[in-house]
């Protein structure tokens, strides 16, 4: 596997410098400065590759090349926002860069409802809380309908969470939800936030599948002329949220999105964190169904609850069985290797990471610390080396 990190250019007070002491060889980054919808231009993906090869690392994926809220809407003429993905993906190509991940959640990225839930043994975590997320939907948000989506043992624990909490905890909780959002981005108040989920009222499954479809059938055919291969990223939590559908949840869903263009360029991010967040999910199951789709691997594991809460463990703790997922990816990776592919190995980084240590004070985007990554990182190699180095037959 590539082992890569994630870096977000000046949005990261993480310097390259640093990131070559974790040993890392690959640099995943996106333009996060240019607002969404527009042309990454050449000159700019080369000045972001100099500066990533001059600290002698190689930009191994684009994560993320975002889907404008249009698309995902499918409002009108979108001829001029398929042409522009199309011209960042050339541009892309012709920088070198070979690979594309990208989501298709409406409006929100990853959300969670704390920041930093502390853990066993000190350090926090990013936590996603069903009552608290039940709280802000139906006492903050006021959404009709919010009641519908929760478990009945939900709600009054909601009432009860909204009823003893404090200004700054409510603030806390709506700053947490809106924190997925990545670069160039709108972050909303609560008034704001109900005035976009307006556009997406009449948004159905159905609807949302459509404009997905549209979306691949215009790009991934010039991806893969060009060479590049795009990965979906899966959603995150993988439910519906706020009202708005989500349709890259599980095993049918990626088997529909592989489906809509049949190419090696409409490929799958395995998020294992995203994916595990829902207990019906059989993650190792989904990596060796799309195996030959995986072109980008985030590592990360979840402990999932019964009332659909979730926290972020540790990569080699939590309901993933990190050793098998790994092995599953490695006989890939060996599959393509047998057939005679230079484009073997797969990208891989540590997905996010607990807060550790002197984390705390370097203000790092949530879930992207430095130590709590290179602890991840470290582990997850060493699952690397110690199943490389055993005969593959044995598993
Ligand atoms: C969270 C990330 C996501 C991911 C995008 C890809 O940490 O995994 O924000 O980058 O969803 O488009």
């Amino acid at each position: 596997m590539i082992e890569s990190w994630r870096w977000y250019g000046a949005y990261d007070n993480i310097q390259l410098g640093e990131i070559a002491q974790t040993g890392a060889e690959g640099i995943v980054t996106a333009l996060h400065e240019i607002p969404y919808g527009e042309v990454w231009t050449r000159e700019l993906i080369a000045s972001r590759r100099k500066q990533i090869e001059d600290a002698g690392f190689t930009w191994v994926m684009a994560e993320s090349l975002p889907v404008h809220e249009r698309i995902k809407r499918g409002d009108g003429d979108l001829s001029s926002m398929f042409a522009n993905y199309r011209q960042s993906l050339a541009n892309l190509a012709a920088e070198g860069v070979g690979a594309v991940c990208y989501n298709f959640m409406p409006l929100l990225d990853w959300t969670r409802t704390d920041l930093n839930a502390p853990v066993q043994g000190g350090g926090t975590c990013l936590r996603f809380d069903a009552v608290r997320m039940a709280a802000f939907e139906i006492y903050m948000l006021e959404r009709e309908d919010a009641v519908d989506d929760y478990p009945a043992e939900v709600l009054p624990r909601a009432a009860a969470w909204f009823k003893s909490s404090t200004e700054a905890s409510r603030t806390a909780l709506l700053n947490a939800i809106m924190s997925g959002l990545p670069g160039a981005f709108d972050r909303y108040d609560i008034d704001g936030l109900r005035e976009a989920l307006k556009f997406y009222d009449d948004l159905t499954e159905d609807d949302l599948r459509e404009n997905c479809k549209r979306f691949l059938v215009e790009v991934v055919p010039a991806a893969e002329k060009l060479g590049i291969r795009l990965c979906v990223h899966p959603d995150d939590p993988p439910r519906d949220i706020l009202g708005m559908p989500r349709i890259v949840s599980n095993a049918e869903d990626i088997a529909w999105i592989m489906c809509a263009v049949d190419s090696q360029s409409n490929g799958l991010t395995l998020c294992a964190g995203s994916l595990g967040a829902d207990p019906a999910n059989d993650v190792q199951a989904i990596a060796r169904q799309f195996a030959d789709r995986i072109h980008f691997a985030h590592l990360r594991n979840v402990a999932t609850e019964r009332d659909g809460s979730f926290e972020e463990a540790q990569h080699l703790a939590g309901d993933t069985d990190m050793v098998n997922l790994i092995g599953t990816i490695l006989d890939e990776e060996n599959r393509r290797r047998t057939e005679g592919r230079l484009d073997w190995q797969i990208v891989m980084r540590p997905d996010h990471g607990h807060e550790l240590l002197s984390d705390a004070k370097r203000c790092n985007p949530p879930g992207y610390p430095m130590i709590g990554r290179l602890r991840g990182l470290a582990e997850l190699r060493g699952v690397i080396c110690a199943l490389e180095s055993k005969d593959h037959t044995l598993r």
